[in-house]
């Protein structure tokens, strides 16, 4: 199995609601492992540059208005398989369509706000913990980690 980093942010509606804390404590009790994290307000280039591939998309200027109207809180996860991983807790796109059990699923009522993005693929993840990190991540050893993999 490959370790892998994912890029994954709380959305603002997410921290609006108190939602970081059980967010965070999913992904941590799943076995992946913080190695980077910030409370941020998102600059309008930024939030441009992280939703480029959208930028044709009708929804583009919402999406963009929505990720800058209230502070996010961005990380990086590490573990085996972890961009997958990390989509398959999300749950899908539309949270009216999640499985009960994600994160959106649990949370979420509308695709408009649904509550948290993660990295789809490994050229993503690569660019989005570039682009929100400069690559700046914590490398470390949990105790745990041997009973993990
Ligand atoms: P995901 O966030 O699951 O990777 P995506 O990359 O297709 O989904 O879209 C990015 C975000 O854009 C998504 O989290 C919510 C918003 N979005 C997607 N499709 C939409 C639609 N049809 N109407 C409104 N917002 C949409
Ligand atoms: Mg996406």
């Amino acid at each position: 199995v490959a370790v892998q980093k994912t890029f994954v942010m709380v959305k603002p509606d997410g921290v609006q609601r108190g939602l970081v804390g059980e967010i965070v404590s999913r992904f941590e009790r799943k076995g992946l492992k913080l190695v980077a994290a910030q409370l941020m307000q998102v600059p309008q280039a930024l939030a441009e540059e992280h939703y480029a591939e959208h930028k044709e998309r009708p929804f583009f200027k919402d999406l963009v208005s929505f990720i800058t109207s209230s502070p996010v809180f961005a990380f990086v996860l590490e573990g085996d398989n972890a961009i997958s991983v990390a989509r398959t807790l999300m749950g899908s796109t539309n949270p009216a369509e999640s499985a009960p059990g994600t994160i959106r699923g649990d949370f979420g009522l509308t695709i408009g706000m649904n509550i948290i993005h993660g990295s789809d693929s490994p050229e993503s993840a690569a660019r989005e913990i570039n682009l929100w990190f400069k690559n700046e991540t914590v490398s470390y050893d949990k105790s745990v980690d041997v009973w993990l993999a």
